[in-house]
């Protein structure tokens, strides 16, 4: 090489270390919340308080459009984790729970099939980064695993905090439809005590410990709050903020059920049938209780990262692992494939963006989670990744990315999928041999009329049809 063009090498690749020196790299607070819907002030409730969350939508990029792979902890965590699709990690369902501790069987787990993947936080351990968890990332069975690791990842974590308060210490005093069961059912209690004394308010507590001891190194910290999943606990002043004679009760569905396949409707439970309205109000209490609950601790937390000074340089994710059914189509919980089930919130807080404040209607999936924090870290991906960046964005809400966002479920021995896209969600169980189902968003946004064998949309059924048959092909 000639001389010159070594001294300008050098001096080239001098230059660009010092710049690397000059600026830290960005940090990330991935924060979720366990079975939380959008339910929240800043997506428009008109009841549930969420002051929190809602600072970080107003000074981040709020996604009214983001969507789940599957709406279940396990299948759903396993694929934004690892960036991979739930076909791709094969996790469809939860590990089994046995009816003693020592009959928990961890498996399925996504190493049983990626044995060599990357996830998320391993990426950025592998970039230097400091990584923790506190809490739910991974699947764990809730109740009754807080306190373990769950069905944990360890290659994924340098150091784990897996926090337990009174919410599991005092089972006894829950309100159940199933006694004995907490996690499964619905169940609920107004807790005596302290934020301070419940799981998330000491894993808050443990995660603002931990900002402050990694506070001058890079660092990947993921806290994972384990409301508003059931038990729905939460200390007295949150059930304070929703006297259940102050809450309409939802309306009855109005799907026309002549129309809309069986298999839509199987994960609803036969007690929450025959719920009072009275118990149908304290429910929804409940759930918006923990929510308001879990939603102060994240801004504990938030605060906690300003205060060290750290915000102007910390990328925050705020989301949830899928959506959650408060009565709609009659259904409480989730595993179905309607809109509530498989939308889930989504801001992300990127330093600098110039779409900062404002909200997108651009599809989002979570899966796209992976690949927009390396995106905004300066990382490159480890290996393929079935999602897109969110960059552009965050950076326009006008911009899209993608033009469809997939949601998959498993029902005993078949799998359905849905589709959203702009205007549709169309639905097909078991390749169609179970039904399908297609709802106009724009003029139904309640989903209570199936389209698909409507013949005046019946090319958008036929292209819809064609497009998931791809995707469960692995095609996307
Ligand atoms: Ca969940």
């Amino acid at each position: 090489m000639p001389r010159m063009l070594l001294i300008v090498g050098t001096i080239l690749l001098v230059s660009s270390l010092n710049a690397d020196a000059a600026e830290p790299k960005r940090n990330v607070l991935f924060l979720i919340a366990d079975d939380l819907n959008c339910d929240l002030h800043c997506y428009g409730h008109a009841k549930v308080r969420s002051p929190h969350i809602d600072a970080l939508a107003a000074r981040g990029m709020r996604f009214e459009r983001a969507y789940c792979q599957f709406p279940l902890c396990s299948p759903s965590r396993s694929s934004f984790l690892t960036g991979r699709r739930p076909n791709v990690t094969k996790v469809h369902t939860n590990p089994t729970a046995g009816a003693k501790p020592s009959d928990y069987r961890p498996t399925p787990h996504f190493r049983d099939f990626l044995p060599d993947t990357v996830t998320l936080p391993q990426a950025f351990r592998k970039n230097g980064y400091y990584v923790a968890r506190v809490g739910k990332l991974f699947h764990y069975g809730v109740p009754g695993q807080i306190g373990t690791s769950g069905l944990d990842d360890l290659p994924s974590w340098e150091h784990v905090v897996n926090p337990i308060g009174r919410d599991k210490k005092e089972e006894g005093k829950i309100f159940t439809f199933t006694p004995g069961s907490f996690g499964a059912t619905l169940s609920w209690l107004s807790a005596e005590g302290t934020d301070a004394e419940q799981t998330d308010g000491i894993g808050a507590s443990e995660a603002i410990s931990l900002l402050e001891q990694v506070k001058d190194k890079p660092f990947f910290l993921a806290v994972g709050f384990y409301r508003p999943h059931t038990p729905y606990v939460a200390p007295r002043q949150y059930f304070d903020l929703y006297p259940p004679e102050q809450i309409d009760l939802p309306a009855l569905s109005a799907d026309d059920k002549s129309r809309t396949p069986a298999a839509a409707y199987l994960s609803s439970k036969k007690e929450q049938d025959t719920m009072t309205d009275a118990q149908r109000r304290e429910a929804m209490q409940a759930y918006w209780a923990s929510i308001s609950f879990m939603d102060a601790q994240v801004g504990r937390v938030v605060a906690a990262l300003e205060r060290l000074d750290l915000a102007k340089n910390t990328v925050i994710v705020m989301t949830s692992d899928h959506g959650y059914h408060m009565a709609e189509h009659g259904l409480w919980q989730k595993m179905s494939l309607f809109e509530n089930s498989a939308h889930v919130p989504l801001v992300i807080v990127a330093p600098d963006a110039k779409g900062a404040g404002k909200s997108s209607k651009s599809l989002a999936e979570l899966v796209d989670l992976y690949p927009t924090l390396l995106d905004l870290c300066g990382l490159a991906p480890p290996h393929e990744l079935d999602g897109a960046s969110l960059r552009p964005v965050l950076d326009d809400p006008a911009k899209e990315v993608k033009s469809t966002a997939f949601t998959q479920v498993k029902r005993g021995q078949y799998l359905g999928y849905t589709v959203r896209t702009d205007r549709w969600r169309y639905t097909l169980w078991n390749d169609g041999k179970e039904g399908e189902q297609l709802f106009d968003m724009d003029h139904d946004p309640s989903e209570s009329t199936n389209l698909a064998t409507h013949p005046d949309h019946a090319e958008v059924a036929k292209d819809l049809r064609a497009r998931l048959q791809k995707y469960a092909g692995g095609v996307w």
